[in-house]
């Protein structure tokens, strides 16, 4: 196994093994051997919060080792995620991006902020549990191009939706382009909702906000 592979999978058995220690050491290699931090990230971090999420569906784990996990994997992105924002590209636009009311689900929501601003956009975290009124108000008051809502649960995914049906109703939803995502989405679900796009990770979330906003430029 290469150097990197070897990285990566320490990554992800760190993660699945709630080890801090492994996490941050792995971490730090990713950035002294110059590997890429946005596939660091994806192939080891997020598939090792994956297969947590996995091991708690079939009650292999419960939720103070989700939360054990939660926080050794955000440690780990606090140190990377610069390092993905450290290459400064010129304006593309302007995202206002949160996590649904009722979500407190942050990881993902980090990963794709942090990937839109890697890739030129000028971003708005308003955080998690964030209500619909919130993410229109920011996203007039910002002069946004688009906007981002996560959602991890069946039970807070309809605020996506919700979130479509309300700047109908302000007669906005013209202004904005909005995109969805988060575990609990899917293409499918983002058709069926009227959404301008849908992402399954945070570098195709990027590349896609790229595409989405030219399309709408007229490019
Ligand atoms: C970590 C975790 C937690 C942590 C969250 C810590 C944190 N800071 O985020 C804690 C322990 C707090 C937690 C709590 C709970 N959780 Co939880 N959690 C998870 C877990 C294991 C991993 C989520 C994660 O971080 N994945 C890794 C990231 C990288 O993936 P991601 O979020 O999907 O994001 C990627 C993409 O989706 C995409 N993306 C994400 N957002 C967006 C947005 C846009 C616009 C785009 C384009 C793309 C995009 O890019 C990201 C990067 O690749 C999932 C399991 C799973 N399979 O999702 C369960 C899971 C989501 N949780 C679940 C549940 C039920 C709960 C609790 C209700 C448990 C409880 N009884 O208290 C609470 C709810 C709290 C609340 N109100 O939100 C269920 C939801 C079931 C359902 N379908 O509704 C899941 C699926 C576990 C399970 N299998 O049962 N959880």
């Amino acid at each position: 196994m290469n150097e990197k592979e070897e990285v990566i999978r320490k990554l992800r058995t760190g993660v699945i093994n709630c080890n801090e220690k492994g996490v941050t050491e792995a971490v730090h290699e990713v950035i002294k051997k110059g590997f890429d931090p946005s596939e660091a990230i994806e192939r080891g971090i997020s598939e090792g919060m994956r297969v947590m999420g996995n091991r708690f569906d079939k009650m292999e784990i419960f939720l103070p080792e989700l939360m054990i996990a939660a926080d050794i994997v955000e440690g780990g992105l606090d140190i990377l995620l610069p390092e993905i924002q450290k290459e400064k590209r010129p304006m593309k636009g302007r995202v206002v991006i949160g996590t649904i009311k009722g979500d407190i689900h942050s990881i993902g929501k980090d990963i794709v902020a942090a990937m839109l601003r890697a890739y030129g956009f000028q971003v708005h975290d308003l955080g998690l549990d964030v209500p619909i009124s919130k993410f229109y108000e920011e996203a007039m008051k910002s002069g946004a191009d688009i906007i981002a809502i996560s959602a991890l649960m069946s039970s807070t995914i309809g605020g996506q939706k919700d979130a479509i049906d309300f700047l109908e109703a302000m007669g906005e939803r013209e202004r904005f382009t909005v995109m969805v995502g988060g575990g609990a989405a899917s293409p499918e679900w983002a058709e069926r909702i009227g959404a301008d796009g849908y992402a399954k990770t945070a570098a195709e979330a990027a590349k896609h906000a790229l595409e989405l906003l030219e399309e709408r430029r007229g490019g």
